[in-house]
């Protein structure tokens, strides 16, 4: 198999200060790899957050052996009609996972605040709530990882009706994420201003929640919630290195 990585940025590299535009990952067999690279590419210089000037794709082969299965995350769908009902749901349902009051809300607040969409995500301490990344507005990226199945994924996603990219993308790296060592919930919602419905999730499950912010802003985030006592060098290498393939 093949990680098969892109990240695409504004005004140079990202090393160089360039605005993050877009990012992708998927773990596919050889003779797909052709395929994934140009519809990454073409994904690159037609995101709605801008016109991407640098493109990086990388493809590497990885051993069957070093691939690790994790389960995929059954969904919900919470109900909420304004960005305050949205946002209490996640709250709750932080909670719920085993995150504090307190860390549900500086999460909430932190996405909130972000002056600008980060390439990846921040750890919080699920007591506290206090940042233990340090890696600033880049945060952390999660890659290599992709569904087992697709076509099966796909058809169980047409059938809940909720077949589309954010999705499919979001719950896989939400199933991996899960299944890190010292996670606790994920907070997420999308860079893309036309695109308001977010999630909370945990190794219970995927809950989606309609309007986590209001339409037309396109400032998204993630926030992995953990317990305060994580190996953070293990979680990181589990996040960024880790080939995993979802089960379905
Ligand atoms: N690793 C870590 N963080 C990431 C990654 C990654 N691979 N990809 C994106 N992020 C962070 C980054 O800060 C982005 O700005 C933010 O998440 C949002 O990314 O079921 O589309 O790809 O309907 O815009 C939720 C779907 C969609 C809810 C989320 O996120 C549903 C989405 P986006
Ligand atoms: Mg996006």
């Amino acid at each position: 198999m093949y990680s098969v990585r892109m990240r695409a940025a504004q005004g140079g590299r990202h090393e160089e200060g360039g605005r993050h535009i877009s990012g992708a990952e998927r773990v596919v067999p050889e003779e797909r790899v052709e395929e994934t690279t140009s519809a990454m590419l073409k994904r690159a210089f037609s995101h709605t957050r801008g016109q991407a000037d640098f493109v990086n794709i990388i493809v590497e082969k990885i051993e069957n052996s070093a691939i690790k299965q994790v389960p995929l995350l059954t969904v919900s769908t919470a109900k909420a009609y304004r960005v305050e009902e949205g946002l209490c749901v996640a709250e709750k349902a932080l909670v719920a996972a085993g995150v504090s009051l307190t860390g549900a809300k500086e999460g909430i607040h932190l996405l909130q605040s972000l002056p600008d969409s980060m390439r990846g995500a921040m750890l919080l301490c699920a007591i506290t709530g206090r940042r233990l990344d340090n890696t600033g507005e880049k945060g952390i990226r999660v890659s290599r990882m992709d569904i087992e199945k697709e076509e099966v994924f796909m058809g169980k996603l047409v059938e809940q009706g909720i077949d589309n990219m954010h999705v499919r993308e979001a719950l896989v790296l939400a199933s991996k994420v899960a299944a890190g060592p010292g996670i606790v919930a994920e907070l997420c919602w999308s860079d893309d201003p036309e695109y308001t419905t977010g999630y909370v999730a945990c190794p219970q499950g995927y809950l989606r929640i309609p309007h986590c912010k209001p339409l037309g802003n396109g400032i998204g985030g993630r926030i992995f919630f953990i317990n305060p006592n994580t190996d953070l060098l293990a979680l990181k290498e589990y996040l960024q290195h880790q080939s995993v393939l979802v089960k379905i």
